[in-house]
């Protein structure tokens, strides 16, 4: 087996090399780190046969020291850009202080951020997860028990309706809702409680709403996994207004399409709509650590009393440092404007493409996606546009999510799209 064993040190340093640039990657090559990651670790993933070492602002380095344009941000876990100094400068500045207490305890930093977040985003309360799916599951136990507390549903009659398509996580409560097989197969019995509504449809979700069981309806303001499908203009309000019509909570999973993603704050506010539970992740910390965080009101935030929800990790000062500096770089650096300028960009450019290879174009701020004509492999665009020097990954078989970081330049957008184009016209030649 060629692959080295151990783990020497692979990094070279400033002071033993004085002419490289610390972090440059004198190790493994890709081959082999590829080779290794088969050889110890699960097969959960199949990835692009890239191996990163490296990465800055909109930009990744492979092993072999190659550079990328990243079109995936750790899907929009790194809306400020890889490694930002002000969210690297909080992460050491506060490790070296103090990184964890577990909730047995008060510490100096949880209410700082929930202090600054609720201000920022409007709500009485904030409670502290890790990672985007454990504030899916804390905003789905909120609800049920809302449900029970105040809405007086019978015990566990509560109902939780979701949209076909949806992608929450990996959980088995998010296994329960989702329509896609690969993400649930196998993995039954699932949990009771859960019913499926049409995306976008009104009329379908009224339906489901007059249930005097339903407790809450949650929803991704735009649908991610699905392919960044938008829902028809105005069904935000819609949904507002029937959730307020037959007293339900409305639960907006904004993980990955919150935090100036699409253009806005969050993607709601593209519609002036407040959702009762607002549930963000991923770029709350800016890519360097997982933190998730649940928004409510008193009336439903207190209907879960000490001791009935909680993670060890959950609100640790070291996230909460890095979640402040975090929001507060979206915000001093104006990406959610940005992102509406940048994706509006990156659109126009994209439906220049021959309508032959691309049949649709689409997206809001900087969550975009193409849909590939079948007649082409978006597999085989991702492995070429890898090869030119920008990584994207299809997802659902012909569509390509083509979302860079926020931070991304205009002169960079022209040179993605032209590498793009390159790409999409390498196939017709
Ligand atoms: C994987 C997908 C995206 C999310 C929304 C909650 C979560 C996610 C709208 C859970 C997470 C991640 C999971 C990651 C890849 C990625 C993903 F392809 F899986 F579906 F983005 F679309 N709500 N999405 O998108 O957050 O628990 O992961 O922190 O599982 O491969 P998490």
């Amino acid at each position: 087996m060629s692959v080295l064993s151990g783990c020497k040190k692979l990094y070279s340093l400033k002071s033993i090399y004085p002419t490289i640039q610390v972090g440059v990657w004198r190790g493994l090559s890709t081959q082999e780190i590829i080779a290794r990651e088969d050889r110890c670790g699960a097969h959960n993933y199949h990835p692009l046969p890239v191996a990163l070492t490296r990465a800055k602002g909109v930009f990744m380095w492979d092993a072999e020291g190659k550079k990328y344009y990243d079109f995936l941000s750790a899907y929009s876990a790194v809306n400020q850009g890889h490694c930002h100094p002000r969210i690297i400068g909080a992460l050491k500045e506060q490790a070296e202080i103090l990184t964890l207490t577990s909730r047995a305890f008060y510490n100096n930093v949880l209410g700082e951020l929930e202090e600054y977040a609720t201000n920022l985003f409007g709500y009485d309360k904030m409670l502290a997860m890790n990672t985007g799916v454990e504030g899916g599951e804390t905003a789905i136990k909120l609800a049920r028990k809302w449900g029970y507390k105040v809405k007086k549903i019978e015990q566990n009659k509560a109902k939780v309706v979701f949209a076909k398509n949806n992608f929450w996580g990996r959980t088995l409560a998010a296994v329960s809702s989702s329509t896609d097989p690969t993400a649930y197969g196998d993995y039954g019995p699932f949990m009771p409680g859960f019913s499926l509504v049409t995306y976008s449809d009104l009329a379908a979700l009224e339906e489901e709403l007059k249930d005097p069981n339903t407790c809450a309806f949650m929803v991704e303001p735009i649908q991610g996994e699905a392919g960044v499908v938008l829902p028809d203009d105005g069904y935000l309000k819609g949904v507002r207004a029937l959730c307020d019509k037959y007293n339900v909570l409305w639960i907006a999973d904004e993980v990955q399409t919150g935090l100036c993603r699409t253009g806005k704050m969050l993607a709601c506010d593209w519609e002036n709509v407040r959702p009762d539970i607002l549930v963000l992740g991923k770029a709350l910390s800016g890519g360097v650590m997982p933190v998730s965080a649940v928004f409510a009101n008193d009336e439903v935030m207190l209907t879960i009393r000490p001791g009935e929800h909680g993670s060890t990790y959950g609100g640790n000062p070291l996230a909460c440092k890095v979640a402040l500096a975090s929001l507060k770089v979206l915000i001093d650096e104006n990406l959610a404007e940005k992102a509406d300028r940048m994706g509006t960009l990156l659109r126009k450019e994209l439906n220049t493409l021959p309508s032959s290879v691309v049949k649709t174009v689409r997206g809001r701020g900087l969550l975009n996606a193409i849909v590939i004509d079948e007649k082409y492999d978006a597999m085989k665009v991702c492995l070429d546009l890898k090869e030119r020097g920008l990584l994207a990954k299809p997802t659902h078989g012909d569509t390509i999510r083509l979302a860079p970081p926020l931070v991304i330049s205009e002169a960079e957008i022209m040179e993605c799209s032209a590498i793009i184009r390159d790409s999409v016209l390498s196939l017709i030649k």
